[in-house]
């Protein structure tokens, strides 16, 4: 059976894009795959957390995949800290990644910004390396990412390319991307040219996965748009970023396409379209958060979770990183 092998990172809260552009298509993908979901904790660690707010969000990461509808005896959900083949097997294919290739990843730059590159952290530099990590150890076919993680995705694929032809053997699958939904890429509600991201410092430029009815709507009502009204055709959202962003927003939240959202909204002020907006996303939403609030008042129900989770993954990491050490030339004492 195929398999997939996807995380997101426990670094602040879940959003918008992290629902529409990742978890929702991976509560689809459990009816057709054996899936594997990670917490991936140990690349929240590429930048600096604090340490009770990262115990809590990995928490609250399980919690929202469980409340979107990640179903944990049908799925492995775990924290990736818990098995420590991912650090292991993480060194072992940096010993095959060429620098010039980590030199090419965009998000590392993006990261670092202006600051001087004495001061970044290897493990930021490395973070595609465990990521590639990840995935290989549990031999993943597919991996459903968002058009962000499409390069470090491309990246896993020559680790794995390399590894095989080093060893002279088809010995890890190379990992085909899923990029799935008409989602792939939601934007931030301050600056349409921004991706929505956690880190992001304004907290109005995203809706969390926690934020209740009154603070989703304030927060769409709040959403940096342009005077005119909404057009009535795709080709005219192109120079209209903020509008464009809402529209696919709109669209995912409601199942149908862009187009035939703009066939319904076609000509209307942003005032109108907003109300409607903030309506669907908070009924869309409210279920889940809610589903979250009552998961969180019992840790030990979520943590019992991701313990019997690292049980079941780190059996297949076990076994498949005991096969590295034979392929590598590694005594298994
Ligand atoms: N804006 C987005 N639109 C669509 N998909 C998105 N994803 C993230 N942002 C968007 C997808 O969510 C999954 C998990 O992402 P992650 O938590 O591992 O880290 P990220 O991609 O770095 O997300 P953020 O929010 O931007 O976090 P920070 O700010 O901490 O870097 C991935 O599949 C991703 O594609």
């Amino acid at each position: 059976m195929n398999r997939i092998f996807s995380g997101m990172q426990p670094t602040r809260q879940l959003h918008l894009g992290n629902y529409l552009g990742a978890l929702r298509n991976w509560v689809a993908l459990q009816d057709g795959f054996e899936c594997i979901f990670c917490v991936v904790d140990l690349h929240a660690l590429t930048l600096p957390q604090d340490p009770a707010a990262l115990r809590r969000n990995i928490r609250e990461v399980t919690a929202a995949y469980i409340a979107a509808g990640i179903d944990p005896e049908r799925c492995i959900i775990f924290a990736q800290s818990s098995v420590a083949a991912h650090s292991e097997l993480s060194w072992i294919l940096s010993c095959h990644t060429p620098l010039g290739w980590l030199n090419r990843m965009t998000q590392f730059k993006d990261k670092v910004g202006k600051k001087a590159l004495e001061n970044a952290m290897l493990g930021l530099y490395a973070y595609p390396v465990l990521m590639a990590a990840d995935i290989l150890l549990y031999k993943a076919t597919h991996v459903p990412v968002g058009e962000d993680q499409k390069q470090h995705l491309e990246l896993s694929r020559d680790i794995a390319g390399a590894f095989n032809r080093h060893y002279d053997r088809a010995f890890f699958p190379l990992p085909e991307p899923q990029i799935l939904g008409d989602a792939t890429r939601v934007m931030s509600l301050r600056d349409g040219s921004k991706k929505m991201s956690k880190s992001d410092e304004s907290d109005y430029s995203r809706i969390n996965m926690t934020d209740d009815a009154d603070l989703i709507a304030v927060k769409i009502r709040k959403a940096r748009t342009d005077p005119e009204p909404l057009p009535d055709t795709l080709e005219a959202l192109v120079k209209r970023a903020e509008a464009d962003n809402l529209i696919t927003i709109y669209a995912a939240l409601a199942g149908i396409s862009r187009a035939e959202t703009l066939a319904q909204v076609a000509g209307q002020q942003f005032s109108q379209f907003k109300k409607d907006l903030a309506d669907l996303a908070v009924a869309k939403l409210s279920p889940i958060n809610a589903e979250m609030n009552r998961l969180m008042a019992d840790p030990a129900e979520i943590d019992l979770i991701l313990r019997r989770g690292a049980e079941r993954a780190g059996t297949m990491a076990a076994g498949h990183l005991d096969e590295i050490k034979d392929v590598i030339g590694l005594l298994r004492l």
